[in-house]
């Protein structure tokens, strides 16, 4: 079953938004199978945006997920991925569709909330850079068949 990552900010849980933020992907469908908060290392936030390392925004970044508390979920269902990403909206939270997360409750790139992982194998890279095998629940949702024929 498809699994992506989703990091609640320190900006959403300074702001309050964790329970709403989970309960947009949970009334969505979607099952949650792993979550902790956490204080991020350097060397973790480092190694998550690896990818952004040569941009100018990268020192900031790493220095904001450290700067405080986040909190790390992943979740599961068909199509958990792209779907996540468009319930979270454009990178820029003032371009953001009202309705997606960023768009309804942020209005700056530096301060928008929430990650969730961009493609499948990305998915799988940050799902093992941030959970032990042993930290993530498979379940089986009461309402599946409600959910799905
Ligand atoms: P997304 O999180 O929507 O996939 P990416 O992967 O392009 O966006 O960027 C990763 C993170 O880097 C963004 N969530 C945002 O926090 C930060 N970021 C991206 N572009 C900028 C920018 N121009 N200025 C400041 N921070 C940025």
């Amino acid at each position: 079953m498809e699994r992506t990552f989703v990091m609640i900010k320190p900006d959403g849980v300074q702001r309050g938004l964790v329970g709403e933020i989970i309960q947009r992907l949970e009334k969505k469908g979607f099952t949650l199978v792993g979550l902790k908060m956490m204080a991020v290392s350097r060397q973790l936030a480092e190694e998550h945006y690896a990818v952004h390392r040569e941009r100018p925004f990268f020192q900031g970044l790493v220095e904001f997920i450290v700067s405080a508390p986040v909190v790390a979920t992943v979740w599961e269902g068909e199509g958990v991925v792209a779907s996540a990403r468009k319930l979270i909206g454009a990178t820029n939270p003032l371009t953001a569709e009202p309705g997606t997360i960023r768009g309804d409750y942020s209005i700056s790139i530096g301060r928008n909330l929430i990650h969730g992982s961009d493609a499948i194998e990305t998915a799988e890279r940050e799902i093992k850079l941030w959970f032990k095998d042993e930290e993530l629940t498979p379940w089986e949702p009461a309402q599946k068949s409600w959910l799905c024929e």
